[in-house]
């Protein structure tokens, strides 16, 4: 299976409503899909979700990375020796983790395809039928974050409040407030995006633990192990690690210093699903617990997610693929279904997906996007 060509196309995809994290309002939000052929005709599909400002990649260095730097040396590589394709990649240029993920992802799907199998049978078979469901609430605003959840709440029982920006006091009041109005028929954790230094984490954890939140997410940032590891000791509430996690070198540091009860683990910041998995074996090791989650991936992504997700025997606390339902239009066949709170790993070989041409062009960017920290403003440059 050598490969023959490797193409890139960014789309930006409509959402339900603007989406706010601590670092960045999504009213559009951007991919880079990859699509593998091999010598052969097997094709691939790979999807490069991006969370601006979340991390060191966006999309059109995504691009020309893959297109100018990493392609021209993989054509012609036999893809079923995915480990080396892995390595070799390294070889190629450094980090770049995206970049190299969604080259591997499409790589993935090609291989199952062309042996018939689901993807996850690749990475030790599936555990997980189904994987519970997290939605996250971005709305930034009580009542609204409310209403949500109450619409959600056939679909959803796990929730999660985006926190980290403005006033800490008030973070803590409106995720007390979802989680107080929520009352048993849901939990409630919180993200903070590293947005807290260790003393306001200190105070905000402890005022959080007594209201009922479920798990804290990256409340510092993802540089400070040591105040994780205080952080993780002090409380029980758990402590989860997201943007501290990237290698499995930090997996391994975590493991050993101590600094989370849990891991978000998400194929494009760890470089691929090798990858991931490789940072679950750690955590498996360990004795931490992992949850699923997510750059907000369309059909291809989640499908992936979801693949090498099933395959993890301690990932325990679901998972976050709300993309299919915060985007309100795929460039792709939708493959995922929905049921009893939680998303069906599919069956299908490969990913199961099929591409949309027509929607792929009528999506694809035209001009580049800037994304502001306080404004879901989309100007042109
Ligand atoms: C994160 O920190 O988990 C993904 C979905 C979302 O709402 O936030 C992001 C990134
Ligand atoms: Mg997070």
């Amino acid at each position: 299976m050598k490969l023959h060509s490797i193409d890139t196309t960014i789309v930006d995809l409509p959402v339900a409503r603007p989406h706010k994290l601590a670092m960045a309002v999504i009213d559009r939000h951007s991919q880079v899909i990859v699509r593998v052929r091999t010598e052969c005709g097997v094709e691939g599909l790979g999807e490069i979700a991006i969370i601006p400002h979340y991390g060191e990649e966006a999309p059109g260095a995504i691009k020309s990375m893959i297109d100018e730097v990493i392609a021209p040396y993989l054509v012609g590589y036999d893809i079923r020796r995915l480990e080396g394709l892995v390595q070799f990649m390294d070889q190629i240029i450094k980090n770049n983790a995206y970049a190299k993920g969604g080259i591997e992802m499409a790589c993935v799907d090609a291989i199952a395809r062309a042996l018939n199998v689901p993807a996850y049978q690749l990475f030790g078979g599936k555990l997980h039928d189904s994987i519970p469901l997290l939605w996250v609430l971005g709305n930034g605003v009580i009542d609204k974050d409310i209403a949500e959840a109450e619409a959600r709440l056939g679909d959803y029982k796990l929730f999660l409040v985006k926190i980290g920006k403005g006033d800490p006091r008030e973070n803590v009041d409106r995720a007390l407030a979802i989680r107080d109005a929520l009352g048993d028929r849901a939990q409630v954790r919180v993200d903070i995006n590293q947005g807290w230094d260790e003393a306001t984490a200190t105070w905000g954890i402890g005022e959080l633990q007594a209201g009922g939140i479920e798990i804290i997410e990256q409340p510092l940032p993802g540089h400070n192990v040591e105040g994780m590891r205080r952080l993780t000791e002090r409380f029980t509430v758990p402590i989860m690690a997201d943007e501290g996690v990237m290698t499995a070198q930090d997996a391994l540091r975590i493991a050993q210093r101590n600094a989370a009860d849990a891991l978000s683990v998400k194929v494009t910041k760890h470089g691929g699903m090798l990858r991931t998995k490789q940072v679950a074996n750690i955590a498996q090791a360990a004795g931490i617990r992992l949850f699923g989650g997510t750059m907000i991936e369309g059909q291809i992504g989640t499908s992936a997610y979801a693949q090498i997700f099933s395959t993890m025997p301690n990932l325990t606390l679901g998972a976050q693929l709300f993309g299919p339902h915060l985007l309100t239009d795929d460039i792709a066949s939708p493959v995922i279904a929905f049921k009893d709170h939680a998303l069906v790993v599919p069956d299908l070989p490969g990913f199961g997906v099929t591409l949309d041409t027509d929607k792929l062009k009528f999506y694809q960017r035209q001009a580049c996007l800037l994304y502001t920290s306080d404004a879901a403003d989309d100007t042109p440059c």
